[in-house]
Protein backbone atom coordinates (compact mmCIF):
# COMPACT_ATOMS: atom_id res chain seq x y z
CA UNK A 1 0.00 0.00 0.00
CA UNK A 2 1.26 3.56 -1.24
CA UNK A 3 2.05 5.63 1.83
CA UNK A 4 3.28 8.73 0.39
CA UNK A 5 1.56 11.19 -2.30
CA UNK A 6 2.77 10.58 -6.19
CA UNK A 7 4.21 13.96 -6.37
CA UNK A 8 2.80 14.14 -9.79
CA UNK A 9 -0.24 12.92 -8.84
CA UNK A 10 -2.00 16.47 -9.04
CA UNK A 11 -0.84 17.16 -12.79
CA UNK A 12 -1.59 13.76 -13.70
CA UNK A 13 -4.68 13.64 -12.06
CA UNK A 14 -4.18 10.40 -10.71
CA UNK A 15 -5.73 8.86 -6.92
CA UNK A 16 -3.85 10.85 -4.54
CA UNK A 17 -3.14 9.19 -1.04
CA UNK A 18 -4.86 11.46 1.99
CA UNK A 19 -2.39 12.66 4.13
CA UNK A 20 -3.60 11.58 7.90
CA UNK A 21 -3.49 15.21 8.84
CA UNK A 22 -6.45 16.45 7.00
CA UNK A 23 -10.02 15.89 7.34
CA UNK A 24 -11.58 13.46 5.16
CA UNK A 25 -13.76 15.72 2.94
CA UNK A 26 -10.19 17.99 2.35
CA UNK A 27 -7.92 14.75 0.83
CA UNK A 28 -8.38 15.67 -2.61
CA UNK A 29 -6.83 19.19 -2.12
CA UNK A 30 -3.05 19.26 -3.55
CA UNK A 31 -1.16 18.76 -0.45
CA UNK A 32 2.21 18.83 -0.49
CA UNK A 33 4.35 15.89 0.96
CA UNK A 34 4.81 15.64 4.32
CA UNK A 35 8.00 17.32 6.20
CA UNK A 36 9.30 13.34 6.74
CA UNK A 37 11.89 10.80 5.75
CA UNK A 38 10.73 9.62 1.67
CA UNK A 39 7.93 12.36 2.25
CA UNK A 40 6.36 9.54 4.25
CA UNK A 41 2.54 9.57 5.88
CA UNK A 42 2.36 9.03 9.17
CA UNK A 43 -0.76 7.65 11.16
CA UNK A 44 -1.08 8.18 14.63
CA UNK A 45 0.06 4.90 15.57
CA UNK A 46 2.90 5.32 13.19
CA UNK A 47 5.91 4.76 15.61
CA UNK A 48 4.61 1.40 17.06
CA UNK A 49 4.24 0.19 13.50
CA UNK A 50 7.34 1.66 12.36
CA UNK A 51 10.52 -1.00 11.33
CA UNK A 52 12.69 1.59 11.50
CA UNK A 53 12.95 5.02 13.25
CA UNK A 54 14.84 8.49 12.17
CA UNK A 55 16.28 10.38 14.92
CA UNK A 56 17.46 13.55 14.02
CA UNK A 57 20.35 15.27 16.58
CA UNK A 58 21.33 18.65 14.89
CA UNK A 59 24.27 18.75 17.56
CA UNK A 60 27.06 21.22 16.96
CA UNK A 61 30.03 22.38 18.36
CA UNK A 62 33.61 21.32 18.12
CA UNK A 63 33.59 21.28 14.35
CA UNK A 64 36.97 22.18 13.49
CA UNK A 65 37.09 23.57 10.14
CA UNK A 66 34.14 23.99 8.00
CA UNK A 67 30.93 24.51 10.12
CA UNK A 68 26.77 24.11 9.23
CA UNK A 69 26.64 20.17 10.61
CA UNK A 70 23.59 21.46 12.40
CA UNK A 71 21.86 21.66 9.61
CA UNK A 72 22.27 17.92 8.37
CA UNK A 73 19.27 15.88 9.71
CA UNK A 74 16.54 18.58 7.88
CA UNK A 75 19.01 18.85 5.06
CA UNK A 76 18.52 14.78 4.76
CA UNK A 77 14.80 14.73 5.72
CA UNK A 78 14.48 17.76 2.97
CA UNK A 79 16.15 15.97 0.13
CA UNK A 80 14.67 12.76 1.26
CA UNK A 81 11.23 13.91 0.08
CA UNK A 82 12.26 13.59 -3.61
CA UNK A 83 13.96 10.59 -4.19
CA UNK A 84 12.33 7.67 -5.72
CA UNK A 85 10.78 5.43 -3.95
CA UNK A 86 11.50 2.54 -6.38
CA UNK A 87 14.46 0.86 -6.14
CA UNK A 88 15.57 -0.76 -9.10
CA UNK A 89 17.85 -3.58 -6.47
CA UNK A 90 14.97 -5.30 -5.21
CA UNK A 91 12.10 -4.45 -8.05
CA UNK A 92 9.71 -2.74 -5.60
CA UNK A 93 9.55 0.60 -3.15
CA UNK A 94 10.99 -0.45 0.23
CA UNK A 95 9.37 3.15 1.34
CA UNK A 96 5.87 2.12 0.91
CA UNK A 97 6.90 -1.82 1.84
CA UNK A 98 8.64 -0.90 5.34
CA UNK A 99 7.26 1.52 7.93
CA UNK A 100 9.91 4.27 9.01
CA UNK A 101 8.83 6.95 11.20
CA UNK A 102 10.73 10.13 11.70
CA UNK A 103 11.03 11.58 15.15
CA UNK A 104 11.19 15.28 15.80
CA UNK A 105 14.95 16.07 16.55
CA UNK A 106 16.43 16.15 19.95
CA UNK A 107 17.92 19.63 21.08
CA UNK A 108 20.49 18.40 23.34
CA UNK A 109 22.15 21.19 25.97
CA UNK A 110 24.25 24.05 25.49
CA UNK A 111 25.67 24.02 28.68
CA UNK A 112 28.82 22.55 26.96
CA UNK A 113 30.31 19.41 25.24
CA UNK A 114 30.53 17.23 28.48
CA UNK A 115 26.98 17.96 29.53
CA UNK A 116 25.68 17.22 26.02
CA UNK A 117 26.85 13.86 25.61
CA UNK A 118 25.70 12.98 28.32
CA UNK A 119 22.49 14.02 28.23
CA UNK A 120 22.47 12.27 24.85
CA UNK A 121 23.70 8.89 26.23
CA UNK A 122 20.91 8.99 28.58
CA UNK A 123 18.18 10.09 25.39
CA UNK A 124 19.37 7.71 23.47
CA UNK A 125 19.11 4.81 25.97
CA UNK A 126 15.40 6.16 26.07
CA UNK A 127 14.99 5.87 22.65
CA UNK A 128 16.74 2.23 21.55
CA UNK A 129 14.49 1.29 24.93
CA UNK A 130 10.88 2.30 23.36
CA UNK A 131 12.08 1.64 20.04
CA UNK A 132 12.95 -2.05 20.81
CA UNK A 133 13.50 -4.21 17.86
CA UNK A 134 13.01 -1.33 15.76
CA UNK A 135 16.06 -0.53 13.69
CA UNK A 136 16.67 3.48 14.86
CA UNK A 137 19.07 5.55 12.36
CA UNK A 138 20.23 8.74 13.99
CA UNK A 139 21.03 11.44 12.00
CA UNK A 140 23.73 14.05 12.94
CA UNK A 141 24.91 16.74 13.71
CA UNK A 142 28.79 16.57 14.10
CA UNK A 143 30.77 12.88 14.86
CA UNK A 144 30.89 13.30 18.10
CA UNK A 145 27.11 12.29 18.65
CA UNK A 146 27.89 9.40 17.52
CA UNK A 147 29.94 7.92 20.81
CA UNK A 148 26.97 8.27 23.75
CA UNK A 149 24.85 6.16 20.88
CA UNK A 150 27.51 3.36 20.74
CA UNK A 151 27.96 3.36 24.69
CA UNK A 152 24.59 2.95 25.02
CA UNK A 153 24.25 0.26 22.53
CA UNK A 154 27.18 -1.51 24.37
CA UNK A 155 25.01 -1.10 27.44
CA UNK A 156 22.42 -2.62 26.06
CA UNK A 157 24.06 -5.88 24.69
CA UNK A 158 25.98 -7.87 26.62
CA UNK A 159 28.02 -9.82 24.24
CA UNK A 160 30.73 -6.65 23.05
CA UNK A 161 29.72 -4.72 20.03
CA UNK A 162 31.54 -4.02 16.64
CA UNK A 163 31.38 -0.91 15.31
CA UNK A 164 31.69 -0.39 11.39
CA UNK A 165 33.00 3.08 10.62
CA UNK A 166 32.77 4.51 7.24
CA UNK A 167 35.21 7.50 7.44
CA UNK A 168 38.20 9.65 5.93
CA UNK A 169 38.90 9.62 9.25
CA UNK A 170 40.10 7.35 12.14
CA UNK A 171 38.96 9.83 15.09
CA UNK A 172 41.30 7.94 17.68
CA UNK A 173 42.63 10.95 19.39
CA UNK A 174 42.60 11.25 22.74
CA UNK A 175 41.37 14.55 22.83
CA UNK A 176 41.40 17.74 20.67
CA UNK A 177 41.55 21.06 20.86
CA UNK A 178 41.28 20.66 24.48
CA UNK A 179 38.16 18.69 24.69
CA UNK A 180 37.84 14.30 24.89
CA UNK A 181 34.40 15.13 23.39
CA UNK A 182 35.77 15.94 20.10
CA UNK A 183 34.33 14.87 17.07
CA UNK A 184 38.38 13.81 16.60
CA UNK A 185 37.78 11.86 19.35
CA UNK A 186 34.31 9.93 18.65
CA UNK A 187 36.22 6.23 18.25
CA UNK A 188 39.04 6.77 20.99
CA UNK A 189 36.22 6.96 23.77
CA UNK A 190 34.39 3.80 22.51
CA UNK A 191 37.90 1.45 22.25
CA UNK A 192 37.02 -0.11 25.46
CA UNK A 193 34.05 -1.07 25.15
CA UNK A 194 33.52 -2.57 20.89
CA UNK A 195 35.55 -3.32 18.02
CA UNK A 196 36.03 -0.48 15.73
CA UNK A 197 37.07 -1.25 12.30
CA UNK A 198 37.64 1.67 10.14
CA UNK A 199 37.12 1.81 6.29
CA UNK A 200 37.92 4.48 3.86
CA UNK A 201 40.86 6.41 6.16
CA UNK A 202 42.93 8.70 4.49
CA UNK A 203 43.70 11.55 6.86
CA UNK A 204 44.64 10.00 9.83
CA UNK A 205 47.72 10.94 12.59
CA UNK A 206 50.79 9.49 13.47
CA UNK A 207 48.94 9.22 17.04
CA UNK A 208 46.35 7.37 16.25
CA UNK A 209 48.29 4.86 14.20
CA UNK A 210 50.03 4.37 17.00
CA UNK A 211 46.90 4.11 19.26
CA UNK A 212 45.42 1.99 16.51
CA UNK A 213 48.40 -0.47 16.42
CA UNK A 214 48.53 -0.93 20.42
CA UNK A 215 44.92 -1.90 20.03
CA UNK A 216 43.56 -4.96 19.24
CA UNK A 217 40.23 -3.86 19.23
CA UNK A 218 41.03 -1.46 16.37
CA UNK A 219 41.31 -2.27 12.52
CA UNK A 220 41.86 0.28 9.59
CA UNK A 221 41.33 0.03 6.10
CA UNK A 222 43.13 2.62 4.04
CA UNK A 223 40.69 3.99 0.98
CA UNK A 224 43.78 3.60 -1.47
CA UNK A 225 43.10 -0.09 -0.38
CA UNK A 226 39.77 -0.10 -2.07
CA UNK A 227 40.50 0.80 -5.52
CA UNK A 228 43.08 -2.84 -6.68
CA UNK A 229 40.19 -5.36 -5.41
CA UNK A 230 37.34 -6.48 -3.04
CA UNK A 231 39.89 -8.10 -0.31
CA UNK A 232 39.37 -5.07 2.18
CA UNK A 233 35.28 -6.13 2.07
CA UNK A 234 36.41 -9.78 3.44
CA UNK A 235 39.25 -8.27 6.01
CA UNK A 236 36.37 -5.70 7.15
CA UNK A 237 33.65 -8.09 7.55
CA UNK A 238 36.57 -10.91 9.46
CA UNK A 239 37.20 -8.04 11.88
CA UNK A 240 33.14 -7.52 12.61
CA UNK A 241 31.93 -9.23 15.48
CA UNK A 242 28.10 -10.56 15.03
CA UNK A 243 26.38 -7.39 16.31
CA UNK A 244 27.77 -4.44 14.54
CA UNK A 245 26.63 -0.90 15.42
CA UNK A 246 27.60 1.35 11.67
CA UNK A 247 28.91 4.78 11.74
CA UNK A 248 28.40 6.55 8.37
CA UNK A 249 30.84 10.27 8.41
CA UNK A 250 29.74 11.63 5.06
CA UNK A 251 33.17 12.08 4.48
CA UNK A 252 33.72 8.87 3.54
CA UNK A 253 32.91 9.67 0.31
CA UNK A 254 35.47 11.28 -2.22
CA UNK A 255 35.42 14.64 -1.60
CA UNK A 256 33.77 15.77 -5.36
CA UNK A 257 30.56 13.39 -4.33
CA UNK A 258 30.22 15.21 -1.36
CA UNK A 259 31.76 18.56 -0.86
CA UNK A 260 29.27 19.98 2.32
CA UNK A 261 30.89 18.02 5.15
CA UNK A 262 33.34 19.71 7.84
CA UNK A 263 36.54 18.22 6.63
CA UNK A 264 36.19 16.93 2.59
CA UNK A 265 39.01 14.34 1.87
CA UNK A 266 40.37 13.63 -1.98
CA UNK A 267 40.36 9.72 -2.53
CA UNK A 268 37.51 8.52 -0.74
CA UNK A 269 34.71 5.79 -1.79
CA UNK A 270 32.53 5.47 -4.53
CA UNK A 271 28.80 5.04 -4.65
CA UNK A 272 28.19 1.57 -5.95
CA UNK A 273 31.49 -0.20 -4.43
CA UNK A 274 30.35 1.00 -0.81
CA UNK A 275 26.63 -0.06 -1.81
CA UNK A 276 27.99 -3.29 -2.13
CA UNK A 277 29.67 -3.55 0.54
CA UNK A 278 26.79 -2.29 2.72
CA UNK A 279 24.73 -4.72 1.74
CA UNK A 280 27.07 -7.62 1.89
CA UNK A 281 27.51 -6.00 5.89
CA UNK A 282 23.73 -6.19 6.94
CA UNK A 283 23.24 -9.47 4.79
CA UNK A 284 26.32 -11.00 7.12
CA UNK A 285 26.46 -9.37 10.18
CA UNK A 286 23.19 -8.36 12.78
CA UNK A 287 23.60 -4.29 12.38
CA UNK A 288 21.94 -3.15 15.79
CA UNK A 289 21.62 0.30 14.76
CA UNK A 290 23.51 3.20 12.62
CA UNK A 291 24.04 6.52 12.08
CA UNK A 292 24.73 9.03 9.14
CA UNK A 293 26.76 12.40 10.39
CA UNK A 294 28.69 15.41 9.13
CA UNK A 295 26.45 16.25 6.11
CA UNK A 296 26.96 20.39 6.40
CA UNK A 297 24.31 20.91 3.55
CA UNK A 298 25.77 23.91 1.11
CA UNK A 299 22.76 26.45 0.31
CA UNK A 300 21.96 25.77 -3.48
CA UNK A 301 24.15 22.59 -3.93
CA UNK A 302 22.04 19.66 -3.60
CA UNK A 303 23.01 16.46 -4.53
CA UNK A 304 24.94 15.66 -1.28
CA UNK A 305 21.99 16.31 0.73
CA UNK A 306 20.41 14.07 -2.22
CA UNK A 307 23.35 11.43 -1.89
CA UNK A 308 22.60 11.30 1.47
CA UNK A 309 19.38 11.32 1.67
CA UNK A 310 19.68 8.18 -0.69
CA UNK A 311 22.11 6.50 1.38
CA UNK A 312 19.72 6.41 4.46
CA UNK A 313 17.46 5.03 2.52
CA UNK A 314 19.56 2.69 1.15
CA UNK A 315 20.69 1.52 4.31
CA UNK A 316 16.77 1.50 5.67
CA UNK A 317 16.31 -1.03 2.50
CA UNK A 318 19.54 -3.41 3.33
CA UNK A 319 18.38 -3.84 6.81
CA UNK A 320 15.41 -5.51 5.71
CA UNK A 321 16.82 -7.14 2.34
CA UNK A 322 15.32 -10.67 3.44
CA UNK A 323 11.80 -9.18 3.41
CA UNK A 324 12.07 -7.08 0.05
CA UNK A 325 13.83 -9.87 -2.40
MN1 LIG B 1 35.49 12.12 9.32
Amino acid sequence: MPNRHDPDAAGRGSEKVRPHSVPSGLGDLPWELPHTFLGLDEPADSFERADAILLPVPYESTTSWGGGTRRGPAGILSASRYVELYDQEFDCEPGARLSIHTLPAIELTRAGATPAMQELQEVYGRVADAAGDRFVLMLGGEHSVSSPAILAQAERHSDRISVLQMDAHADLRGEYEGTANSHASAMARVLDRADVVGVGLRAVSQEEVDVSRASTASTLIWADEMWENDAWMDRALEALGPKVYLTFDVDYFDSSLVPSTGTPEPGGGDWYRTLRFLKRVFAEREVIAADIVELAPVPGLNAPDFLVAKLAYKLISYRFQARLT
